[in-house]
C-alpha cells in the first residue's frame, strides 16, 4: 500500500525541516519536532533569529543624537536601572555610545525587591548584569525613592565624581530618572545665579529640566528609553496599574512538569516540554492571578483569554494568535531566572528543562542567572 506523508517546513523560511544536520537548512531540535507534530514550527536558525529581534530596542535619531551630545560633552552619567524590570535596558546601540563615559549605576526600586535578600547580592547581580554592557561603571548604588533610600548617597556620589563637568540622568522609560532627581533636589542648595529651567537638547524636539549645580555645569533628565518590548510599554494603563507592584512582592511557588502548565493571569503562560517535575518561584504582582492546570493545556490558557478578566488580560492580547511563542533549552544548573519583561521573573533550578512560553507579541522574554541566590 502506497504511504502519502505531508512535510513539514519551516513556517517562516520554508525550508523543510529535518532533525539530521545542524549545518544544513531546516535543523529542528527532534524534541520539538516529535513534541508538537501539528504545530506551526519554525527551524532552529529562523527561531533564533527572532528570539535576537525581538529583544532589540531601536533609538531613533534625536536620541542617538542625544547620546552623541553626552559623549563629547564627556559628562558623568547616572545610569537608572529599573530593579524590578530589569533585562533589556541596555539598549546596545546607547550602551556603545556611553562607551568610554564615566557611569554610576543606580538600580532603583529598591523596596519593590524582598528585604531578606541583602544588597551586596543585588550588586552582585547589577554587576554581572553590567559586565556584558560596555560601560565603564565606577560605582553601582541601590536607592528607593518610595523609601527615601540611600538618596543622600548617591548626591554624595555625585559630588565626588562630577569634576566641573555636566551629569546626565539616563535609562528607560519609568525606571525613576525624574523621581530621583526630584529628591535629589529636596536638599538641593542653588548657589549658581542660574533658574533651573526647560531645556531642549541640541538638534533635537526633545525637552528635559536643566538644573544648574556649578557655574558652567548642569544635571539634565534624558527621556527614557523606549520600552516598547516591554509590558509597561504595551498594555493599556489600567492593566499596567495591576502588574506594577506597590510593594516588595512575595514569592508565589508553583509545581509544572510536562503534565502541568502555569499561566500568569492572560499575559503569560509557561509549559514544560521535558518530565522531571520543577518548582517555579513566581516574583510578580500579587494582584496577577497564578494558576496551574493540569491536562488540556492551550484549552486551558485560551480559557482565560476568552474570559476576558479585565484585572489580569490585556484587550490587546485576547487570541493565542496575539501572543509569541519562546522555546527554552535550560542548560545551566544552578538557579536560573525567567524574566518576561515588565511582568517580573520567575526562579527555578536549571536541570536541563525545556520550556515553551508565550508572552504577548513584541515583549522581551530572557533566561540569566538568578537574580536572588536562595530561595527559602
Ligand atoms: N516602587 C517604586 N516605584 C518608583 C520608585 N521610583 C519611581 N517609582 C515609580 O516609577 C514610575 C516612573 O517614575 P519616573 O520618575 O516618572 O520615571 P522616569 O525614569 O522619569 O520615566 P520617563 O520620564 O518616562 O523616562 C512612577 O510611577 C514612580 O512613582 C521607587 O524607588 N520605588
Ligand atoms: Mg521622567
Amino acid at each position: 500500500m502506497s504511504v502519502l506523508k505531508k512535510v513539514k517546513r519551516c513556517s517562516h523560511c520554508g525550508a523543510i525541516l529535518q532533525t539530521e544536520d545542524q549545518t544544513k537548512d531546516g535543523y529542528i531540535t527532534s524534541v520539538i519536532l516529535k513534541k508538537y507534530p501539528d504545530g506551526v514550527l519554525l527551524c532552529d536558525k529562523c527561531f533564533n533569529e527572532e528570539k535576537k529581534e525581538d529583544s532589540i530596542i531601536v533609538l531613533n535619531d534625536e536620541y542617538k543624537s542625544i547620546l552623541e551630545t553626552i559623549k563629547k560633552d564627556n559628562a558623568l552619567v547616572v545610569y537608572v536601572i529599573d530593579l524590578f524590570s530589569f533585562e533589556g535596558v541596555f539598549p546596545s546601540e546607547a550602551t556603545n555610545l556611553l562607551s568610554g563615559l564615566d557611569v554610576i549605576a543606580v538600580a532603583n526600586k529598591r523596596d519593590l525587591m524582598p528585604k531578606t535578600v541583602d544588597d551586596y547580592e543585588l550588586i552582585s547581580y547589577v554587576n554581572h548584569r553590567l559586565r556584558m554592557s560596555n560601560l565603564k561603571v565606577k560605582d553601582v548604588l541601590l536607592t528607593s525613592t518610595n523609601a527615601n533610600y540611600h538618596i543622600d548617597e548617591l548626591r554624595k556620589l555625585i559630588r565626588d565624581n562630577v569634576d566641573g563637568r555636566d551629569v546626565y540622568f539616563v535609562g528607560s522609560s519609568t525606571s525613576g530618572k525624574s523621581a530621583l532627581i526630584s529628591e535629589i533636589l529636596k536638599n538641593f542648595e542653588n548657589k549658581t545665579n542660574k533658574f533651573i529651567v526647560t531645556y531642549t537638547f541640541p538638534n533635537t524636539t526633545l525637552r528635559g529640566f536643566q538644573i544648574p549645580i556649578g557655574e558652567n555645569n548642569y544635571i539634565y533628565e534624558v527621556p527614557g528609553f523606549p520600552i516598547t518590548n516591554s509590558l509597561l510599554g504595551l498594555l493599556e494603563k489600567p492593566i499596567v496599574n495591576y502588574i506594577v507592584p506597590k510593594k516588595a512582592v512575595e514569592d508565589r511557588k508553583y509545581i509544572i512538569s510536562d503534565k502541568i502548565s502555569l499561566a500568569i493571569g492572560g499575559l503569560a503562560f509557561i509549559m514544560q516540554l521535558t518530565e522531571e517535575k520543577t518548582v517555579l518561584h513566581c516574583y510578580i504582582s500579587p494582584k496577577i492571578n497564578i494558576k496551574t492546570r493540569r491536562g488540556d493545556s492551550l484549552k486551558f490558557f485560551n480559557g482565560i483569554l476568552e474570559k476576558g478578566d479585565q484585572t489580569n488580560t490585556s484587550y490587546k492580547f485576547r487570541n493565542l494568535s496575539d501572543f509569541d511563542i519562546y522555546d527554552f533549552e535550560i542548560t545551566e544548573k544552578g538557579e536560573r531566572d525567567i524574566g518576561v519583561l515588565g511582568l517580573g521573573r520567575i526562579q527555578f533550578k536549571g536541570n536541563n528543562q525545556k520550556f515553551r512560553i508565550f508572552v504577548p507579541k513584541g515583549v522581551y522574554v530572557y533566561t540569566t542567572r538568578a537574580k536572588l541566590k536562595n530561595v527559602k
